[in-house]
């Protein structure tokens, strides 16, 4: 079944408004650190109802939208995801992760304990839909890595917009997430962020980012 197509339209920009546009987002998204200390301090739902919903609209393959995005408030939920995270990190820090993976971290001032996950108001597990069941068949989505990572862009750019922090968290294995949330089998745990307001004293690397010329090639 094809879908109806409607016409598209979008308010062109001078280029004067699209150089003025486009320098100021990157200037905004410049700014956006992953944050690892937390504050407490309440957000209201609307505000991550509207950072879920900035996410959804991702592209994605055949426009399938593989995926779930689970928001956790709930303190023992919260208090069952953070011991289960660190069972598994602190075998990763412990011996999973390669010297080589462990140097290259520890800059970056990371650990096994993962406070963050009880302290900031919410979490967001971010589920891939590996298939769908349609009539009782079973479909694969297509190129769910790509559109989930696209997604997942996308809500870390809203979350940033919205004044707050966030930070990707992956606990490898993380299949204790889907079976904590109680998700059906065709969803796979892809990303755990918490979201929330930095802590007053945060801290976080002072880090540089690639240059343009060092991160594109133009071929004229
Ligand atoms: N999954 C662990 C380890 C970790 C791995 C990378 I690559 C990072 O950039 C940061 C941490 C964790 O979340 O701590």
């Amino acid at each position: 079944m094809s879908h109806k197509f409607i016409p598209y339209q979008q308010k062109e920009l001078t280029s004067e408004e699209q150089l003025t546009n486009s320098k100021a987002f990157y200037e905004h998204l410049d700014k956006r650190r992953s944050v690892r200390d937390y504050s407490d301090k309440p957000v209201d739902m609307e505000v991550i109802e509207n950072i879920i919903k900035t996410a959804g609209t991702a592209p994605s393959g055949a426009h399938k939208q593989p995926w779930t995005f689970c928001v956790v408030s709930n303190p023992e939920l919260k208090s069952k995801i953070r011991e289960a995270a660190e069972i598994e990190e602190k075998k990763s820090y412990g011996s999973r992760m390669s010297d080589r993976w462990k140097a290259d971290l520890e800059p970056l001032g990371t650990t096994w304990e993962k406070p963050f996950i009880e302290i900031a108001p919410y979490i967001i597990v971010v589920f891939k839909r590996v298939h769908e069941t349609v009539e009782g068949e079973k479909r694969n989505n297509y190129y769910v890595n790509e559109s989930i990572g696209l997604a997942c862009g996308m809500l870390i750019s809203a979350i940033h917009n919205a004044g707050l922090v966030t930070l990707t968290h992956t606990p490898s294995p993380m299949n204790f997430l889907g079976k904590i949330l109680n998700r059906p089998e065709n969803e796979r745990a892809f990303l755990l962020l918490p979201v929330g307001h930095p802590k007053s004293d945060a801290m976080v690397p002072e880090l540089d980012r690639k240059k343009l010329n060092e991160l594109c090639i133009v071929y004229k």
